[in-house]
C-alpha cells in the first residue's frame, strides 16, 4: 500500500514539474527563442548530455564493481560448482567487453554526427558485407555459448548408476525443510501427502518395508566427497531447493519428484577456516559488537557472534515467511557423517512412541 502511494506521488511530482516547465516557457514572453524546432545550440547541449551520460554508465559500472564485488559467494563447495562459475565467468567476460565497446560507439557517434545547421545525412541504403559481419558474428557467439552451456548441464544433470549415490530427499513445505535419509538399504520408502497424521510430518508410508529405516531430520549432513542424489518434494507450494555455495538449485513441485545431485567437496570446517571465510566472518561480527553495543545500552541482550554454515534456502516466494526458509547443511568427514547418522531415530523407532 505504501508502495503503492509513494508510485501516486512521484506521478504527480514527474505532472507537475512537466506542466511548470510549460508555464515558465509561457513567460518568457515574446523575444525569447520558442520555436520547438532544434537549433545548433540546443544540439550541442543533447551531445554534451549523450557524453556525460556514457561517463556516468562507466563510472556506475566501475563503481559496481568496486563496491558490491566482495558479496560475491566464495569458490564452489561441490565438484560441479566449477564448471557453473567458469560458464558464468565467460559468459558475463564476453557480455561485458561487447557491452563497453558498444557504449563507447553509441555515445560517441551522437556525440561526433550531432545535428549543424547546412549538414545532411548521407543516404545509405545496405550494404551486405556490413550486414552479414554483424549478423554471422553474434550467431557464432550465442550459438557457441549455448552449445557450451548445454554441455556443461547435462555434465552435471546426468547421475549414472555406477556413481551409487547416497539418497537423500528434501521435503518442503510452508516455511520449512525436512530431509530423509534413506537407511541402510540406500532406498526411500513410498511417501505421499495423504499419509501425513500426526508426527509422520512427511507423509512416509508405514507399511512399505523400505520406510521403516528411513530417517527423517532437521539438518542435513553430507560426507565430503561422495556424490549425494537429492529428491525434492514438497507439500503444499512451488519451491526452489537452492544451494547456493554448492551452485545447485532445482525446483520443488507439489505432487512430483524433481531431482539434483553433487558432490560436495569442501567440508564445513574447511571453509570456515578458508581466508575468504575468516575475513567475512570477522567483518560480520565486527558490526554485531557494534550494534550490540547499541543494544546493551538499552537494556536489551546483546547479540550472539557468528559463525559460518552451509545452508539450503527457498529461492521461489511461497508465502509471508518465505525468507525464513532455511535448512542447515554440514559437510564433513565419512567418519563424522556416520557418527552423526547413527545417532538419528529411524522412522519405526520414531512411529512407535
Ligand atoms: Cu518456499
Amino acid at each position: 500500500m505504501t508502495v503503492f502511494l509513494v508510485i501516486i506521488i512521484l506521478a504527480l511530482l514527474a505532472v507537475t514539474g512537466w506542466q511548470m516547465s510549460k508555464i515558465f516557457d509561457l513567460s518568457r514572453g515574446p523575444g525569447a527563442d520558442s520555436s520547438p524546432i532544434a537549433n545548433d545550440k540546443d544540439n550541442r547541449q543533447q551531445a554534451q548530455i549523450t557524453l556525460a551520460f556514457m561517463v556516468f554508465l562507466y563510472l556506475g559500472m566501475a563503481y559496481s564493481f568496486w563496491h558490491w564485488s566482495k558479496l560475491y559467494l566464495p569458490e564452489a563447495a561441490s565438484e560441479h560448482g566449477n564448471e557453473i562459475d567458469t560458464l558464468m565467468f565467460i559468459s558475463i567476460g564476453i557480455i561485458m567487453t561487447v557491452q563497453v565497446i558498444t557504449q563507447a560507439l553509441l555515445h560517441w557517434f551522437v556525440y561526433k554526427y550531432q545535428g549543424r545547421k547546412g549538414k545532411k545525412a548521407l543516404f545509405f541504403a545496405d550494404n551486405d558485407k556490413l550486414e552479414f559481419i554483424w549478423t554471422i558474428i553474434p550467431v557464432i557467439t550465442l550459438a557457441g555459448l549455448i552449445i557450451y552451456g548445454l554441455f556443461t548441464w547435462s555434465d552435471i544433470m546426468n547421475i549414472s548408476e555406477e556413481d551409487d549415490p547416497i539418497i537423500i530427499e528434501v521435503y518442503a513445505k510452508q516455511f520449512s525443510w525436512e530431509a530423509r535419509y534413506a537407511g541402510g538399504d540406500n532406498t526411500l520408502g513410498e511417501a505421499n501427502v495423504r499419509f501425513i497424521e500426526g508426527i509422520n510430518t512427511v507423509g512416509v508410508n508405514e507399511n512399505d518395508p523400505y520406510a521403516s529405516d528411513d530417517k527423517i531430520t532437521s539438518e542435513l549432513h553430507l560426507p565430503v566427497g561422495q556424490k549425494v542424489l537429492f529428491k525434492f518434494r514438497s507439500q503444499d507450494v512451488l519451491h526452489s531447493a537452492y544451494f547456493p555455495h554448492f551452485r545447485a538449485q532445482m525446483n520443488v513441485v507439489p505432487g512430483m519428484v524433481t531431482q539434483f545431485a553433487f558432490t560436495p567437496d569442501i567440508t564445513t570446517e574447511e571453509m570456515r577456516n578458508s581466508d575468504y571465510m575468516v575475513d567475512k566472518v570477522s567483518t560480520i561480527n565486527d558490526i554485531r559488537k557494534e550494534n550490540s553495543e547499541a543494544l546493551m545500552a538499552k537494556g536489551e541482550a546483546p547479540l550472539d557472534s557468528y559463525e559460518f554454515d552451509y545452508f539450503l534456502l527457498c529461492n521461489k516466494i511461497c508465502g509471508e515467511a518465505h525468507y525464513n526458509m532455511q535448512m542447515k547443511i554440514v559437510v564433513e568427514t565419512e567418519e563424522e557423517y556416520n557418527a552423526w547418522l547413527s545417532e538419528q531415530e529411524t522412522f519405526a523407532e520414531t512411529m512407535e512412541k
